[in-house]
């Protein structure tokens, strides 16, 4: 009989998400990976400032919080003391990371830092209450932007994996979404990728995950996951930016 488990790696704790936002089920194939790849005593994760502040909670592995925007450095400076032996991953939002730590994830992909980044992308700043985040879409109505984001005024959101992708550093860069059953399934295959190219040495790896935030979007659960089909995917397309050891064999 198959009995549906929640992982090891997740605590047993109850989550603060609100109902309907995909943080909970972006922990859940996290902690997945740490447990089929069995590295949770290795694993260090690094949390910074957003609504996951208090993953160090939700995790069993050893847990680290970070400034607003510094996880890859913190991250980077985790990894290198101890390079064997460290499994290492930031959780970031898209304030946090292409925002006020846009420095930090640049320099990091363009130095090749082997660690994970899961990079929650819900085009919002959502634990400070709904302003305009870099990711937030054209026209998209948020607490900064009552009008929409106007981007004469605003300038256009950031793709961040294609912008990377244009670095020669980054091995793995993919974007995915979990607002179905086939979209949460290829999201833990790239998950899991992005901590196995670790292992290996690869180097940064960065999966981007299309994620809701039904409360400051003002949307029921049902319409913000529609949402994410009917607006997020047309301007993030959804698929592998780069992967460069995958390129590299291919041309062998
Ligand atoms: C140095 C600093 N500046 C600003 C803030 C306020 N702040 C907290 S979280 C946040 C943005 C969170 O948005 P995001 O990273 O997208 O995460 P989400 O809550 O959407 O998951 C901001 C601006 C802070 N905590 N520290
Ligand atoms: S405010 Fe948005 S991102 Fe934060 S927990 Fe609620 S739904 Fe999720
Ligand atoms: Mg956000």
């Amino acid at each position: 009989m198959v009995v549906f488990e929640k992982p090891h790696a997740l605590a047993d704790v109850p989550l603060h998400y609100c109902p309907g936002c995909t943080h909970g089920i972006v922990h859940r194939l996290v902690a997945e990976v740490i447990d089929e790849l069995g590295i949770e005593g290795r694993t260090i994760g690094v949390a910074p400032v957003g609504c996951s502040v208090m993953a160090y909670n939700y995790f069993n592995c050893d847990m680290i919080e970070a400034a607003h925007g510094r996880a890859p450095a913190v991250a980077t400076g985790v990894k290198r003391a101890n390079p064997e032996e460290h499994i290492v991953f930031t959780y970031q939002g898209d304030g946090d990371l292409a925002s006020i730590g846009m420095a930090e994830t640049v320099h990091a992909a363009a130095r090749n830092e082997n660690i994970t980044i899961i990079f929650i992308n819900n085009a919002i700043y959502g634990m400070t209450g709904g302003q305009m985040a870099p990711t937030s879409l054209p026209g998209q109505v948020t607490q900064t932007s009552p009008y929409g984001r106007d981007v004469k005024a605003c300038g256009y959101p950031i793709r961040v994996c294609e912008m990377l992708s244009e670095l020669e550093g980054p091995e793995y860069l993919a974007r995915v979404t979990v607002n179905n059953v086939k979209n949460v399934n290829n999201a833990k295959k790239a998950i899991k990728k992005a901590f196995q190219n670790q292992i290996e040495g690869k180097g940064f790896s960065l999966v981007e995950v299309l994620s809701t935030c039904p409360t400051n979007w003002g949307m029921t659960p049902q319409k913000a996951l529609q949402w994410i089909d009917e607006k997020m995917i047309p301007y993030y397309p959804l698929g592998v930016y780069k992967d460069r050891s995958a390129k590299e064999e291919s041309a062998q």
